[in-house]
């Protein structure tokens, strides 16, 4: 089916108040489409609230207007007519208290996961996008809603921090076509790119010691995995977003074809964020198995622990793949 704006534009047109959600633990991308896109319909008069059932990393909180983003019991009172999702694959990525808020308005979902599963009344899901944010972008673009530095800087977050920097080969020439429209609209590149990317608190680089030291190199060189303990993350106090990039320092390993990062949750389930660098090796299908999902180059799954068992199991798969011709 040919994806197109318009039904999006129309919709919105016909509405006055807005709630605007994105997916649980939100990344650079969930923050940056949400408020981005927050900001341009309160550009068009409408009244708009974002909400996310998890708080803002402290890394992104710098973003203009992350500080708009609130709890769901925080707009408990708010009368939408229409709700939006933005980079949310499924209804499971976002809480249930978010959804009770839906009070049976309209739902815009709006996402690049090929995983999703449209299950809006309006979808725009564009799988070859690489970042919720670039959607977002190419629709203001596309309906002629006016930027400001504030809209653009959320935008080019949300595109820059889902790209890996532009480095992603889902990164088109869309991408640096729409990402040219937002610094001209007054992102100031070196100074987002040095909150986004040279502003670590020190335990983000105390989890890297950590985790490094355990490093395990499977598949002749072709797996690499860390794993973070709940023990260490409550001894350095780790907060949302801290262990955002080890995965990104494994992967880029010269032999390694798929980063593997297991997180120990509270209550015992593992998280497990996986990347591959190689397409024949889709990290979307092992996490699959395990119920998870995502991209075929950056995907999750949850698996029951202990930490251990989980990552011999996970990685059992992964070797397999890795060996198998
Ligand atoms: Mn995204």
């Amino acid at each position: 089916m040919e994806l197109s704006f318009a039904p999006l534009i129309k919709r919105i047109s016909e509405s006055r108040s807005i709630l605007l959600v994105s997916h649980n633990r939100p990344d650079g991308d969930a923050i940056g489409s949400l408020v981005g896109l927050g900001l341009l319909l309160e550009g068009l008069g409408k009244t708009v609230r974002m909400v996310n059932a998890d708080v803002v990393p402290e890394s992104l909180s710098f973003l203009p207007g992350a500080e708009r983003v609130e709890k769901p019991a925080g707009v408990a009172e708010f009368e939408h007519d229409l709700m939006i999702s933005l980079d949310s694959a499924g209804l499971d990525r976002i809480s249930e208290a978010v959804w009770e808020l839906r009070n049976g308005v309209d739902l815009i979902n709006v996402d690049h996961h090929i995983s999703n599963t449209a299950y809006g009344d309006i979808n725009y899901i564009d799988s070859a996008s690489p970042a919720a944010g670039q959607i977002v972008a190419q629709l203001a673009h596309e309906a002629g809603w006016p930027l400001t530095p504030a809209i653009a800087g959320n935008l080019y977050a949300a595109i820059s921090t889902d790209t890996g920097s532009f480095r992603y080969p889902s990164t088109s020439a869309e991408t640096y076509r729409i990402v040219a429209e937002l610094v001209q609209a007054g992102v100031d590149v070196g100074e987002i790119n040095r909150q986004l990317y040279d502003s670590f608190p020190l335990r983000r680089v105390e989890v890297m010691r950590e985790m490094l030291n355990g490093l395990r190199i499977e598949a002749g060189g072709r797996c690499a995995s860390v794993s973070l303990p709940l023990r260490i993350t409550s001894e350095l106090g780790l907060k949302t977003g801290d262990t955002e990039g080890v995965i990104d320092i494994i992967r880029a390993i010269d032999s390694v074809i798929i980063a593997v990062f297991f997180e120990e949750l509270p209550g015992g389930m593992i998280r497990v964020s996986s990347r591959s660098k190689d397409e024949k090796y889709g990290v979307g299908d092992i996490c699959s198995v395990f119920g998870g999902g995502g991209h075929t180059l950056a995907a999750g799954a949850r698996l029951p622990g202990p930490l251990k068992s989980a990552e011999d199991r996970f990685l059992a798969e992964v070797i397999q793949r890795l060996t198998a011709n």
